[in-house]
């Protein structure tokens, strides 16, 4: 949090002021940095939605963080921002303006400034004209290097979303690190074809990596092929990151002979586990350009080095940024395992967060005594501190680079009035590496809801699609460990009926 008390904060109804919270929700698009970079400078702070995100994770974001401000996209794939973000507005009681970027106005009174009730409504060509009138105003060197300069989101284990204090020089070091580790230059052009709000596209080294760097940055509204490679040919990409099942994709593309991608010089795979013959195969496809990353918005990024022996490429996912991240492999009760034996993963150093955002119970429970990050991965470490990611130890689903959080997804789940009580588990998925399953229990004397009315009711009280479940199935009951928690291991006590069939 801000660490000084001297500075102005906001006044109700006023402009944001140094050390407000802004909810910033974008799609990949120049105006995401420009308005980053001019809360940065400012001594805002955004929160940094995701363009998945929809009303409840919006509406908590702004809620949680006593909001002053909502930056929106107008309409973007489809989907209404600018009206979820009134709609946000009016429903949180901090929230003075709304901010709505790029496209026409999606309602009446966006071209201007909207007054609705206590929520003013601008576009953000309007705050452009008013911050070039107010040109070296009070605030302009407000940021310390301590300060915070963004929250973003945890994968998230637990009901709510965790928020991540990131300051203005942990931020820092780590891009400007990133960006030196994977050779970025003015000469780069990096292709943002994953959301850019997400802290892999930002952050590693990502867009403010390459712009640090003096590179250029291409803005893909998404990762297919046949836009991407274009983009490829076209700009002279030599940096991008991917998913591993975007990067599946890209490897099966008939495409790739149809196109010139050989100004690539790294291809970036990070967010979730890349399987070893993924990795063989996208050096088959790719040539040597594959670098694995491993990283977590709290902090801790882990890559593999241009040079490393082609069995470190495929087979780690790379060792951390820093010789100051001091990095704990251990068992059950924290005690250090042999080298080479898998353990949990525990991470402190120069730009892991201590705590997250005003959550001190859960800081007890994700942080050691002595300020080590408890990262939920399981891992082997080797001799030169290359880490392999085998397992998982914390409760998450990993859905190709995208978290969920079970306990999140159920509570949706148990507000349905025909269920009793619901499980949402992880299970193989060829593509996705993960997809997830919900197993409900039916409220006694009520219909079954099948699947498709789940799915449905879950996108209606407004989560992110892709937290809504692959499958539904319906059980008699689930089954409990000996203390009485769910048994994620073995969900199901009575055998299973599909209430979704898969296709
Ligand atoms: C296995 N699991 C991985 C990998 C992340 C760079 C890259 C990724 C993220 C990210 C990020 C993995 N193999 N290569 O913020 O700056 C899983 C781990 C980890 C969690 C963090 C970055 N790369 N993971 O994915 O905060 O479980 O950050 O703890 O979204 O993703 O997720 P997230």
């Amino acid at each position: 949090m801000p660490t000084s008390t001297a500075r102005p904060t906001s006044s109700r109804t006023g402009s944001p002021r140094w050390g407000d919270r802004v909810v910033v929700q974008l799609p990949s698009a120049c105006e995401l940095v420009e308005v980053l970079v001019a809360l940065g400078r400012s001594g805002i702070v955004p929160v940094l939605a995701l363009p998945a995100h929809r009303r409840t994770e919006v509406e908590y974001f702004a809620a949680r963080t006593g909001a002053v401000a909502l930056v929106s996209a107008s309409v973007e794939q489809g989907f209404d921002h600018a009206a979820l973000a009134r709609e946000v507005g009016d429903a949180v009681g901090s929230v003075r303006h709304v901010v709505v970027a790029g496209g026409p106005p999606a309602a009446p009174g966006l071209s201007g400034h909207d007054e609705r009730g206590d929520v003013a409504v601008h576009s953000l060509d309007d705050v452009r004209r008013a911050d070039l009138a107010a040109a070296h105003g009070p605030f302009e060197d407000a940021a310390h290097p301590s300060d915070v300069v963004l929250l973003q989101l945890s994968g998230g284990t637990t009901g709510t979303p965790k928020l991540i204090p990131r300051t203005h020089a942990d931020y820092l070091y780590s891009v400007r690190e990133s960006a030196r580790i994977c050779g970025l230059g003015p000469d780069s052009a990096y292709l943002a074809a994953l959301p850019v709000a997400h802290n892999y596209g930002l952050t590693s080294p990502g867009v403010l990596g390459v712009l640090h760097a003096g590179g250029t940055v291409v803005l893909s509204p998404h990762g297919a092929p046949d836009v991407a490679f274009a983009l490829i040919e076209r700009h002279r990409v030599t940096h991008v990151a991917l998913v591993p099942p975007l990067a599946h994709v890209w490897a099966a593309s008939p495409l790739v002979a149809a196109h010139d991608l050989s100004s690539l010089q790294v291809l970036q795979v990070g967010g979730a586990k890349l399987g070893t013959s993924a990795a063989e195969r996208l050096i088959e496809v790719f040539g040597d350009t594959l670098q694995q990353v491993f990283g977590m918005a709290e902090g801790l990024v882990c890559y593999t080095r241009a040079g490393d022996p082609r069995e470190v490429v495929v087979g780690t996912q790379g060792r951390p940024v820093s010789p100051a991240d001091e990095v704990l492999v251990v068992d059950d009760d924290d005690h250090p395992v042999p080298p080479g034996e898998p353990g949990h993963l525990l991470t402190r150093g120069p730009y892991t967060i201590r705590g997250y955002y005003r959550a001190p119970e859960h800081d007890a429970r994700s942080f050691t005594a002595d300020g080590f990050y408890r990262t939920g991965d399981l891992v082997t470490r080797d001799a030169d501190g290359y880490l392999t990611v085998v397992g998982r130890a914390k409760e998450q689903i990993n859905r190709g680079g995208e978290k969920i959080a079970p306990a999140e997804v159920e509570n949706h789940l148990r507000a349905h009035p025909g269920v009793l009580d619901a499980s949402v588990v992880g299970e193989p998925d060829e593509y996705l590496g993960e997809r997830a399953i919900a197993r409900v229990v039916a409220r006694p004397g009520a219909v079954a809801p099948t699947g498709p009315v789940l799915r449905c009711f879950l996108r209606e009280r407004g989560i992110a699609a892709y937290k809504v479940p692959d499958r539904f199935e319906t059980v008699e009951a689930l089954a409990t460990t000996a203390v009485g928690k769910v048994d994620r291991a073995h969900p199901a006590a009575a055998p299973a009926a599909p209430a979704d069939p898969e296709p």
